[in-house]
């Protein structure tokens, strides 16, 4: 008889009518075999799906562009479809869900007819994990199933937990035929399924990431008593050895990534990374906080990764430990054939292709890489990967930070009150947006703890779960709020940011362990800046205060922004927030403003 994983990919694959179905089993031998495919036989947009790059500098390299109008996430394409619009909630596009089936099942329809259907059974999280997932994507593109090789566990393990059970998360994806008029990316979260149409992109194709990991995983979380999170997950090794484990939610291309790799400008500290994009925390046996990172490899963006900026991640590109290291819509150095972007260290090379593959040179005002250019490859090329990486059990979190990139009101950092005031920081994170997702970029959007784009349910009733289960910890971590984006008078940021960034991290440290103060103010608890070490930086002192200045008039605007993005959740928003609200309002002087 067929398991119900089989008849699954059976129903599929009479739905898509591809020519042939192959199984991965995320071998290296098979992720060669794929890339020749897509080298030589696979096309997108008529190009090739791959092309080999010299690996002198950039071992297992290989360039891949994509469809020039699918180059970043499609959030007004992406749909939760929940029975009901109030469950989706005002943060996400909604779908009834037979309307989705219905639609999507017409451009399923012979969409892989001439082309491969690859199966991929993967785990996100290790298979010993208890909170790891057992998953199968199926998708007709061996870019797609490269990247997947990456960026989870495939294979035989995924396979072996599934066995003849049914529990296991679906995807179903093809690149269709590139429109974007064709494209959609439906979330059913009931059903732990995921239809994703039209796009190659790792945000929309990449179903492990985004669209299980964070929005399915975030409903699973709500119904099961755990946080999927938008968060890196990092130890900090003190002079003494001591290891201290952090979560922080940044929204997108906010230094995630950066920070997750983190070369400390402090002698003595140390940074292990677990992970830089998806956490996911589960209450553990003791009732404290623990973080898995469900991935297995990095999508980071290229533009401005550099020896400067991101050392380790520079080296974790240049380690040829895990096949291959994938370069998608970077712009070339056609003598080197080497993948390059602005910022990368080094000379400009003479003779450059864009992303699009047209010629360039810096006289041009467009960009050579597109800013959401980005690099696929394995964690287990990463020097600074914590040992308890593969730890099925996790790391216990002292720490959790939630931060956005606002260029004044916001201090550099900030310790909450107790949970649910640090809750209610979370809530009311804004950040001026990036090139991540395909919208204009440089204006305020709120985006609650970097979640806005992945919660896969109504963010009243999130907020309400981050309460309830901080209610459940028996040791919650401590809650900062973070901000490395503020600027001075003439718009330049203040903070080095970078590997200095371990200076306020030394301070929370230091918090956690009891061995500093901080000062109160009507927003949280901030450093004494004697407390910040500050040593051999030029920063002028002045300079340092406009990092933490609060001016009360300044909050009017914002106190009545956030007031109205609250008020759009309705009867979903918990009182304890608002509760929250109406209490930094009256300390700021501007209780009036506070309707609720
Ligand atoms: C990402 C994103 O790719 O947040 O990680 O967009
Ligand atoms: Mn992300």
């Amino acid at each position: 008889m067929a398991t119900p994983l089989e008849k699954w990919v059976d129903e599929q694959a009479k739905l898509t009518t591809p020519d042939r179905i192959y199984w991965c089993n995320g071998s290296e031998e098979e992720a060669r075999r794929l890339v020749e495919i897509g080298i030589k036989e696979e096309k997108i947009n008529g190009l090739p799906v791959f092309q080999k790059l010299n690996d002198k500098h950039w071992p297992n390299a290989y360039f891949h562009r994509s469809h020039p109008t699918d180059v970043a996430r499609t959030e007004h394409l992406t749909f939760i479809c929940h029975p009901d619009k109030e469950t989706a909630g005002p943060n996400n596009n909604w779908m009834d869900p037979r309307e989705a089936k219905e639609k999507m099942t017409k451009l399923f329809s012979g969409c892989m007819k001439g082309r491969t259907m690859y199966v991929l059974p993967y785990m996100m999280g290790h298979p010993k994990s208890p909170y790891a997932k057992a998953c199968v994507q199926i998708t007709d593109n061996s870019y797609v199933a490269v990247s997947m090789r990456l960026m989870t566990r495939m294979g035989k393990e995924a396979l072996d937990r599934i066995g003849s059970s049914d529990d296991f998360v679906r995807g179903l994806h093809s690149i269709g035929d590139l429109n974007p008029d064709r494209r959609f990316i439906m979330h059913f979260p009931q059903e732990h399924l995921v239809w994703s149409f039209g796009s190659g992109y790792g945000g929309n194709a990449l179903l492990g990431k985004k669209c299980f990991a964070l929005r399915i995983a975030s409903y699973l979380g709500l119904k099961e008593g755990w946080l999927a999170e938008h968060m890196l997950i990092m130890g900090i090794e003190d002079p003494k050895g001591k290891i201290t484990y952090i979560a922080a939610a940044l929204p997108s291309a906010c230094g995630k990534t950066n920070l997750a790799l983190m070369q400390s400008a402090l002698p003595g500290y140390k940074i292990w990374t677990i992970g830089d994009d998806i956490a996911w925390l589960n209450i553990g046996p003791d009732g404290r906080l623990y973080a898995i990172n469900p991935e297995a490899g990095f999508f980071g963006v290229a533009p401005g990764t550099s020896l400067k900026t991101n050392p380790q991640m520079i080296k974790t590109l240049k380690n040829d430990k895990f096949f291959p290291t994938l370069y998608t819509n970077t712009a070339l150095d056609l003598d080197a054939n080497e993948p390059w972007w602005n910022g990368l260290d080094g000379a400009i090379p003479k003779n450059i292709e864009d992303w699009q593959g047209n010629p360039w040179n810096p006289s041009m005002d467009t960009k050579a890489a597109h800013p959401n250019s980005r690099f696929t490859v394995s964690i287990y090329n990463c020097p600074s990967l914590s040992n308890e990486f593969d730890n099925p059990a996790g790391v216990p979190i002292s720490a959790i930070l939630l931060g956005g990139r606002r260029s004044s009101l916001v201090p550099l950092v900030m310790e909450a009150f107790n949970w649910q005031h640090g809750v209610f920081l979370g809530t009311r994170t804004g950040s001026e947006t990036t090139a991540a997702a395909a919208h204009q970029v440089g204006v305020l959007r709120r985006d609650p703890m970097a979640m806005l784009p992945f919660c896969g349910y109504n963010m009243g009733d999130y907020f309400g779960h981050w309460l309830n289960i901080g209610k459940k910890l028996k040791q919650p971590p401590k809650i900062y709020s973070i901000n490395w984006f503020r600027t001075d008078e003439d718009g330049k940021f203040i903070w080095p940011g970078f590997g200095e960034n371990i200076r306020v991290i030394k301070w929370i440290i230091d918090r956690i362990g009891g061995k500093t103060g901080a000062k109160e103010t009507p927003l949280g608890l901030v450093p004494e800046l004697k407390d910040l070490d500050l040593s051999g930086l030029n920063i002028p002192q002045d300079k340092v205060k406009k990092l933490f200045a609060i001016d009360p008039s300044e909050w009017t605007a914002e106190l009545q922004d956030i007031e109205k993005y609250f008020g759009q959740f309705g009867s979903h928003m918990p009182e304890a927030i608002w509760q929250e609200y109406r209490a930094l309002a009256e300390k700021l002087g501007q209780s009036k403003s506070s309707k609720k």
